[in-house]
């Protein structure tokens, strides 16, 4: 019998359970699936930790979601194609919830296919490598319950771990003088740690965005974000501004490349985060940065020197759920025989046409163009059920231009389903006055 081991239960390894799923549901043959997760529940990243630095077990914790976190994106450009918000909800709900919603969401669907019994909680991946005579992989497991490490033989591997986990940690001059606290955004929690301080933020994408927001929301008395390269350039809120690039640090003073000056209270480092896959034998292991189309990834997803090796999520994301979907249903055909592997010159052909492309995408509206295409493309490729792909990059280009014109009122815009057509109702209380990020707060209010 073949044997697929997953790595992760995050929304990936979810999707690829699902998938599975789908296809014994169908009468097929899937052989024997496993899927490893080093957490003791699933959900990945939507599953709240309130720790940081190491685990109970002595392993990176591997969150990096915190308190107040309202979707960044409307919920109708993630929907599950199989499995509409209508259906979870029993009805509509607003286009941004929080994060404890989406979780809702995401192990909903998981609990409908009965996809837990294949996951062993509480198991770390420690190694992953191939050998060529059995022509199988080995995957060693650490289980946290007795420490013990295992080793098993899989046909076929699927790497559904994340990248938004091992932070990208730069230093600058002054920072080990600097009388206050310094994070990375992965460690940060809770934005009220933060009512009153003045806070410097360095970075210019998603996350300084909406740490600088919920810390002014929550109460921070100033929020100075620096970028690198590119400003944001949205028309912050009182009490939020942008300044170029850190210089150094002074005492408490920040200076800048405009050679301005601030005296800050805390750092928080929103610069991105590492590929970082210790466990996977380095001729295996995928490195990139974070970028829509890495090299290496046959449609994004398989490892051209040895396509039995997949990944999930690899990508830079503008879509989320649904391209993890579109992935974990081609994952699971190349398994099941249904998509055939080319040779790797054509397989590599594929990736640089992609890449070629990829390198005269200029601005946020090509990106999403790049995505959307991508995803299409994956579609055609497996029965994953449609959706309006076209409306879900309407509402992407919208969105953008909702940030542009209110970087705090963005969130209280309505967006209609792709899957069902559904229309979301305006929140019940606006997103920059809501405190409560409570499942039971935005949907019972
Ligand atoms: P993850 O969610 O990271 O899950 C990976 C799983 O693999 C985890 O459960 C982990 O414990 C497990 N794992 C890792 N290593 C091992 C190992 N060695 N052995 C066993 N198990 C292991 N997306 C949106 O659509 N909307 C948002 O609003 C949004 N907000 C975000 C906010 C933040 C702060 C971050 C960091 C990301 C956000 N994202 C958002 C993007 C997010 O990447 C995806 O939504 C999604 O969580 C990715 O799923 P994943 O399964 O690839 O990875
Ligand atoms: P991103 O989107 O990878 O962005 C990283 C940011 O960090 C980006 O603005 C970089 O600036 C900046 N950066 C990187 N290194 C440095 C240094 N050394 N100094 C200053 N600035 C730096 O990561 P995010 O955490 O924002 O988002 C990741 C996910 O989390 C995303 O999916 C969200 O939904 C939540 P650059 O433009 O390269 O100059």
């Amino acid at each position: 019998m073949s044997r697929t081991a997953i790595i992760g239960a995050g929304p990936c390894g979810l999707a690829q359970l699902h998938a599975f799923e789908q296809a014994r549901l169908d009468g097929a043959d899937v052989g024997e699936v496993v899927c490893f997760e080093k957490q003791s529940d699933w959900g990945g990243l939507w599953n709240y930790t309130w720790r940081t630095g190491l685990d109970a077990h002595g392993d990176p914790v591997h969150g990096s979601m915190y308190r107040y976190l309202w979707s960044n994106g409307p919920k109708e450009c993630l929907e599950f194609a199989d499995y509409p918000f209508d259906e979870h909800f029993g009805g509509p709900i607003p286009s941004f919830p929080p994060r404890e919603v989406l979780f809702d969401y995401i192990v909903g669907r998981a609990k409908k296919s009965n996809v837990r019994q294949f996951i062993h909680f509480d198991t770390a991946v420690r190694d992953i490598t191939f050998d060529d005579d059995s022509q199988a992989f080995e995957v060693t497991v650490e289980s946290y319950d007795d420490r013990r490490l295992r080793t098993e033989a899989f046909d076929h591997v699927i790497v559904a771990t994340g990248h938004f986990s091992t932070p990208n940690v730069p230093e600058y001059p002054g920072f080990e003088h600097f009388p206050g606290r310094i994070l990375h955004s992965h460690d940060f929690r809770d934005a009220v740690e933060f009512a009153g301080k003045d806070l410097l933020i360095l970075g210019s994408s998603y996350s300084a965005e909406d740490i600088a927001l919920q810390s002014r929301k929550y109460g921070a008395r100033s929020v100075t974000i620096s970028y690198r390269t590119t400003p944001m350039g949205f028309g912050w809120p009182e009490g939020i501004s942008e300044v170029p690039a850190l210089q150094h640090l002074q005492g408490r003073t920040a200076h800048f490349a405009d050679g301005t000056g601030r005296s800050v209270d805390a750092i928080i480092l929103c610069t991105g985060y590492q590929h970082h896959f210790p466990f996977i034998d380095p001729e295996l292991r995928l490195s990139t940065t974070n970028n829509l189309y890495p090299e290496r990834l046959y449609k994004g997803v398989v490892w051209t020197a040895n396509p039995k090796l997949m990944y999930l999520g690899m990508q830079d994301q503008y879509y989320t759920f649904n391209m993890f979907d579109a992935q974990a249903f081609l994952a699971r055909d190349v398994v099941l025989g249904r998509v055939e592997v080319p040779d790797r010159e054509v397989m590599d052909a594929d990736i640089g046409d992609w890449r070629a492309r990829y390198a005269d995408v200029a601005g946020v509206m090509d990106q999403i163009d790049f995505q959307t295409d991508y995803v299409r493309d994956l579609m055609t490729m497996t029965d994953y059920p449609a959706f309006d792909i076209d409306l879900v990059r309407r509402h992407f280009v919208d969105w953008e231009h909702d940030k542009d014109a209110s970087i705090t009122g963005y969130r209280d815009r309505c967006f209609a389903s792709p899957c069902t057509g559904t229309v979301g109702p305006a929140p019940h209380t606006t997103w920059w006055d809501e405190l409560d990020d409570s499942l039971a707060r935005f949907l019972h209010h």
